[in-house]
């Protein structure tokens, strides 16, 4: 807000401008996602407008969607994404999910191919020695917003050319008569490195959910092990319990 005297001036409502200058520190990284608006009289002192005029920016903002206000503790950058309830319930492809949800998905690929395995993985996937995995590494996008790296490793028999996975890995596998129908799945909290951050477009330092998935197949044999980095905000898993005995 320090220029915002001088953005402020020159011609057309001072309200119009006062919102540009919101968005624009919004778009700017300036103001994030859930931070505090500085009090009503600041910004009018800062920009050298009526408290009536910043009111009236405001207030519009908020009928936007880009500002929330909670009563008693002011006026805040509206979370960035609406998180997606997921269920722990099902075993469910990304591409399902938000279908389901009638969102559209995309993908960018950051790395596909097939690879000598790690001892990790190579033990996790069963692979006898000299076996190859097919690695597939993605950006998982949903309505434009990115919300997971996932990185997928799997037995290169089952996967030989990784490039064949143009949207869900799991439609191809169901095709090959390899649907996983069973997995196990770990979740923990992180926080996100700068190159991983970057590519979620969000703060280096913000949380992430990461995810571990094993997948089985019916015979017991597993057939996935993927790795996957969820944004905090973007997501949460959701589990209903009940009580036993
Ligand atoms: C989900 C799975 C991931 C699986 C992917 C397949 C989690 C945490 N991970 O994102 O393990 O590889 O679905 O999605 O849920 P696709 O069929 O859309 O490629």
């Amino acid at each position: 807000f320090a220029d915002i005297a001088a953005q402020t001036s020159g011609g057309g409502p001072l309200y119009v401008k006062l919102k540009r200058i919101i968005e624009s520190a919004v778009a700017r990284g300036i103001l994030k996602p859930g931070d505090a608006l500085p009090p009503e009289r600041e910004i009018a002192s800062m920009a050298d407008v009526s408290r009536v005029t910043v009111r009236k920016a405001v207030q519009e903002l908020v009928k936007e969607g880009l500002l929330v206000q909670r009563h008693g503790s002011g006026t805040f950058v509206a979370p960035r994404v609406k998180p997606v309830e997921q269920y722990l319930t099902q075993l469910t492809s990304f591409t399902e999910d938000m279908a389901r949800r009638g969102m559209i998905v995309r993908s960018v690929w950051l790395d596909r191919g097939i690879y000598a395995p790690s001892p990790e993985e190579m033990v996790t996937l069963g692979l006898t020695s000299g076996e190859k995995i097919a690695r597939i590494s993605r950006l998982r996008v949903a309505n434009e917003t990115p919300m997971a790296i996932e990185r997928a490793a799997l037995a290169a028999s089952v996967l030989p050319r990784p490039e064949d996975v143009t949207t869900s890995l799991y439609a191809v596998l169901a095709d090959g008569g390899n649907r996983p129908v069973r997995a196990i799945q770990r979740i923990s909290a992180a926080i996100l490195k700068e190159n991983d951050a970057r590519i979620l477009d969000v703060q280096p330092g913000s949380a992430s959910l990461n995810i571990e998935r094993i997948s089985y197949l019916e015979s017991g044999k597993v057939i996935e092990f993927t790795r996957s980095i969820y944004r905090a905000d973007a997501y949460e898993f959701i589990a209903e319990l009940r009580l036993s005995g």
